[in-house]
């Protein structure tokens, strides 16, 4: 994957712009999972009752398009992507909102992929204009590379949030410590619970621009796991 620095456009703070979109992430050991014939998103949590979303009852809701950068936490930013499918907050308030158990305060969302990676964001950054459940990827439909069937993309934050592939949204009145990975892995590469990429939201605990170098050396391993499935150049 080669990078070079930015030219006109100034990227967010410690970015590199990066040629393409490389297949990236936390679970690239493995193949895509496989599409399921009638995928759904299950919706569970804070509710009256488990529900479950069929992908074609999406197209119920209004078309969005955004075209955003996507900037991976390890350094690299994919720029002028354009997404098709469905603003988040307009799945929230047609789907989860009207069954949610009376009185609740939601605080935060648990994604699901069929991949079993996962990531909670806050309920105020999840419900932002900018966040979609999208199927399509620059005109195609989203391969298997960067999350079919569909996938959330929420282009302010670090890409560890936009979960691919996505089938289950938890809903939660709290923050769901449950979810938090608790081994000494996952504490080293901690998440900040808001990852927002402007204020280098890296990691929970540590300045985003001491931990540049650190996530900048995990690129190379990451891409060897992945040869076999990397498509960037
Ligand atoms: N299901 C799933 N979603 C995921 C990941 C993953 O491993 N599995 N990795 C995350 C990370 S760290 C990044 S940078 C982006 C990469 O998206 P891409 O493969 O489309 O470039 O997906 C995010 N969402
Ligand atoms: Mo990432």
């Amino acid at each position: 994957m080669r990078t070079h620095p930015p030219g006109q456009k100034t990227l967010p703070p410690g970015q590199r712009r990066v040629d393409g979109f490389p297949r990236f992430g936390t679970h690239l050991h493995q193949p895509a999972p496989p599409v399921p014939d009638d995928p759904v998103i299950a919706i569970s949590g804070a509710m009256l009752g488990p529900s479950e979303v069929r992908l074609a009852d999406l197209s119920a809701l209004p078309r969005s398009e955004i075209v955003a950068d996507f900037h991976c936490v390890a350094g690299w930013t994919a720029t002028g992507l354009r997404w098709e499918g469905v603003r988040f907050a307009d799945f929230y308030r047609r789907f989860v909102e009207p069954a949610l158990e009376p009185g609740i305060t939601v605080t935060h969302l648990v994604f699901e992929g069929l991949d079993g990676a996962a990531s909670v964001v806050e309920l105020q950054d999840a419900l932002a204009d900018d966040v979609l459940l999208a199927h399509r990827l620059n005109g195609h439909p989203l391969d298997s590379d960067h999350g079919a069937p569909i996938r959330l993309v929420s282009p302010a934050q670090y890409g560890y949030m936009s979960i691919k592939h996505l089938c289950a949204v938890e809903v939660c009145s709290a923050l769901p410590t449950h979810r938090l990975d608790r081994s000494i892995f996952a504490r080293l590469l901690e998440g900040h619970p808001r990852a927002r990429v402007e204020h280098e939201e890296r990691h929970g605990r540590i300045a985003g621009r001491l931990v540049r170098p650190f996530y900048r050396a995990l690129i190379r391993p990451i891409r060897f796991l992945s040869s076999k499935g990397a498509q960037g150049t």
